[in-house]
């Protein structure tokens, strides 16, 4: 028996990767009937039977499942934003941070088509004091500039994926497909059948796939523009904005949401520069939405 993770289920059969090699697997007869049951990245022993082809005896619990994409045990989401064409949708970004944190999943941040940013003229607007990266890196998250046509940043962001099974999210055109393609580097592992179906399959099917990328798991996803915040409480926002942590006790008013209430530190630090304004105009939209959610429930 060998131990394994789950890619994809395809055709009726499922594709697990173990010792470096990508296995045909069928389903024991007791497990057929809970077969919408497996997800890429479940952990199941195999069985083999020869000529790469398995059974599959068995699975893990799970540490973590996302729906959309539908992967199980997900270390890390690469969130994918172009900082230029198209222009970084921050407040997408921002929503994506509290989605990724409330899954209790590592977000990593990655800014492409660095190349294309470096050769345009800077813009003269107020972003420009303090870059769009720098906003995330002050905050604490990881953050990588990097481009799929050059390779700048490419080689450390690939030391990020080993061992891990990763997502990529984020809007269409921000570069995730090619990023992919960059991280893999030609060294994608594949078997020829593997490769013909999901090739044929990639632009027009919805099934999600993890691939062998960079010495870890990585799955591909399709890009969306729109993104609702989950279920929370109205005071629980706050938490998912580090950066108003060392603030928060400041204000006049304990249950202060840092929105209208006087005296709020959160808005005297955005004012005097400590709080990126933008960050904190997301979490007053956000802050409405949240409102509006729970009149609902
Ligand atoms: N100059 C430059 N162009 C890039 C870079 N990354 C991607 N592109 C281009 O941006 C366009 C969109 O890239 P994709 O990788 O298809 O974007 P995607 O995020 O996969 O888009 P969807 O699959 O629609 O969600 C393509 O024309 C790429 O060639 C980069 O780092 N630099
Ligand atoms: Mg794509
Ligand atoms: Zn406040």
């Amino acid at each position: 028996m060998i131990e394994g993770v789950l890619l994809k289920g395809y055709g009726g059969f499922y594709y697990v990767y173990a010792e470096d090699r990508v296995w045909e697997c069928s389903l024991r007869g007791r497990f057929r009937i809970k077969d919408q049951d497996f997800l890429p990245g479940d952990r199941v022993r195999i069985l083999p039977e020869g000529n790469n082809k398995a059974r599959i005896e068995g699975a893990e619990p799970r540490l973590n499942s996302l729906t959309r994409p539908s992967i199980a045990n997900v270390d890390q989401a690469l969130l994918v934003f172009a900082l230029t064409s198209p222009k970084p949708d921050l407040n997408l970004l921002d929503r994506l941070l509290i989605q990724v944190t409330c899954s209790e999943i590592e977000p990593l941040i990655i800014f492409t088509k660095l190349d294309k940013y470096l050769t345009e003229a800077p813009p003269d607007d107020s972003l420009a004091k303090s870059s769009i990266p720098d906003i995330y890196r002050r905050i604490g998250y990881t953050v990588f500039e990097v481009s799929n046509k050059t390779g700048i940043g490419i080689t450390e962001l690939r030391k990020c994926l080993e061992e891990k099974i990763s997502v990529l999210a984020g809007p269409s055109g921000a570069g995730k497909s090619s990023l992919f393609n960059a991280l893999s580097d030609g060294k994608q592992l594949k078997t020829g059948e593997i490769s013909q179906k999901s090739q044929r399959g990639r632009h027009t099917t919805r099934h999600v796939e993890l691939m062998v990328c960079a010495g870890g798991l990585v799955a591909d996803t399709p890009g969306f523009s729109s993104l609702f915040l989950p279920k929370m409480k109205r005071e629980d926002l706050a938490t998912y904005f580090p950066e108003f942590d060392e603030h928060r006790n400041h204000c006049r008013f304990s249950s202060c949401l840092h929105d209208k209430e006087p005296d709020c530190a959160i808005k005297a630090a955005q004012e005097n520069g400590e709080i990126s304004g933008t960050r904190y105009d997301h979490y007053r939209i956000f802050l409405q939405e949240v409102i509006a959610a729970e009149r609902r429930y």
